[in-house]
């Protein structure tokens, strides 16, 4: 394959091209929606060359919060029948309508990042956010950790972001699919190879838990004790001990008047029940599945993110460092999304091998922070290369570093850009 000089140019065009008004798709066709974490780190592409557009993709996804400080997985704006499950599935009942569950916590620390970096209309901005971002974070904390365990719970495989990774195997296996499921047309395979993302019965199951949850009228509470899908994610949990950390240093930074002491307790319950997703075999964080204790099977991208939340004792981040480092040996590419030594990897299926830049741009932020500047540097690096082999693909292989899934991705452009990608060609 011939290589294809990508820019920072064409990254910048793809975020201006996914602009729906306000707010960004992931890419045209397989997602014509605004889904949760991808427009936060949309925000951080545009803060490349619009400030002011990077607030806004953040605020009209908090636009569309709870009442009870849930910011949904998607948005529907106006209905799109070339995605499925569309709003008439989800049946949430909220203006704007959206998806009934949540997805990894970024926005804090994305926010922070743009109030440090920024002026005073940063700041203003990010003052009018800061009470949306403390009920958000308030409801992972209440809803999702009814018993105070430390460890957050997601009731969905989507509501990780990491779709099949095996690690939800553990949950999907617990699900029992109703015989009135009824039938369904799956519009993603109409947009890309049907090996390359989830088999039917991993629909199945995934349209069970949102049945659960419609006819519940999206009872969160409910969902929590009886749902049939229960799991603590190391991505959220680690992404969630990120975020409280960024927003305790934002309420700081902005001078807010708020309850340091709860963000503070959030902290330290966190930091002790992470403990229970360590699997010493593994040497790595892993998916929990909550009803049984069982624990998931081996390493993810997921896991890496233990240093970015500062999660664990230094022994545990010292383990963890060398199977990273192992890892990263074998692929041409890093981080793959499930470890390539273990029997399950799959190179080109959803979130079962390939990498993902977002993952990428925090895990480089945890490890450069914890001493291991150079596994950071390459898989920044990886970020770049991967787009300008292969052009700005939704994920990769990690062997080969073929492009696959939606082309034209809006957070693969971001992370570019964010990044630096295509400066050192004097691009911008
Ligand atoms: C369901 C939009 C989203 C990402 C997720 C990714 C994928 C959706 C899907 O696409 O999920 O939410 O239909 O497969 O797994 O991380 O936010 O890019």
């Amino acid at each position: 394959m011939q290589k294809i000089r990508q820019s920072a140019e064409r990254a910048k065009e793809i975020l201006l091209a996914n602009d729906r008004g306000g707010y960004t798709v992931p890419t045209a066709g397989l997602y014509p929606y605004q889904w949760n974490w991808d427009s936060i780190f949309a925000a951080l592409g545009f803060a490349v060359f619009d400030r002011a557009r990077a607030w806004q993709e953040i605020e009209t996804l908090f636009d569309a919060q709870w009442a009870d400080g849930m910011v949904p997985h998607i948005v529907f704006r106006k209905n799109d029948p070339s995605y499925f499950p569309g709003p008439g599935i989800w049946q949430s009942n909220t203006d704007p309508m959206s998806s009934g569950h949540s997805q990894p916590p970024v926005a804090a620390s994305v926010i922070l990042t743009l109030a440090k970096t920024g002026g005073a209309d940063d700041i203003a901005r990010a003052r009018r956010l800061f009470p949306k971002l403390v009920a958000s974070h308030r409801w992972w904390h209440d809803y999702r950790d009814p018993d105070r365990t430390g460890l957050v719970g997601i009731i969905h495989p989507w509501e990780s972001g990491r779709d099949n990774c095996p690690d939800w195997d553990l949950g999907m296996d617990r699900i029992v699919v109703p015989d009135d499921l009824g039938p369904y047309h799956r519009r993603d395979t109409d947009h890309v190879d049907a090996d390359e993302r989830p088999t039917v019965q991993q629909y199945d199951r995934y349209l069970t838990i949102v049945k659960f949850g419609r006819e519940c009228g999206w009872d969160h509470r409910k969902i929590a004790a009886e749902g049939p899908f229960f799991m603590a994610d190391p991505g959220v949990q680690f992404t969630l001990m990120r975020g409280d950390r960024d927003l305790l240093e934002l309420g700081n930074l902005l001078g807010e008047d708020f309850d340091a002491g709860e963000i503070e307790d959030w902290i330290a319950l966190s930091k002790e029940g992470a403990q229970q997703m360590w699997r010493p075999d593994a040497g790595a964080f892993v998916a929990r599945e909550l009803r049984s204790g069982d624990l998931s099977t081996a390493l993810t991208n997921a896991s890496m993110l233990a240093f970015y939340a500062d999660a664990g004792t230094p022994e545990q981040l010292a383990e963890l460092a060398g199977h990273g480092g192992e890892i990263l040996d074998i692929c041409e590419y890093g981080f793959p999304s499930w470890d390539p030594r273990d029997e399950a990897f799959e190179s080109r299926r959803y979130w079962r091998g390939p990498v993902w830049s977002v993952m990428n741009y925090m895990i480089a932020i945890g490890l450069e922070e914890h001493g291991h500047a150079a596994m950071a540097a390459r898989l920044r690096d990886d970020c770049l290369r991967l787009p300008d082999r292969s052009g700005f693909y939704e994920y990769f292989d990690p062997m080969t570093g073929e492009g696959l899934g939606g082309p034209d991705f809006t957070w693969t452009a971001a992370i570019y850009l964010t990044l630096g990608g295509g400066r050192a060609a004097g691009d911008v």
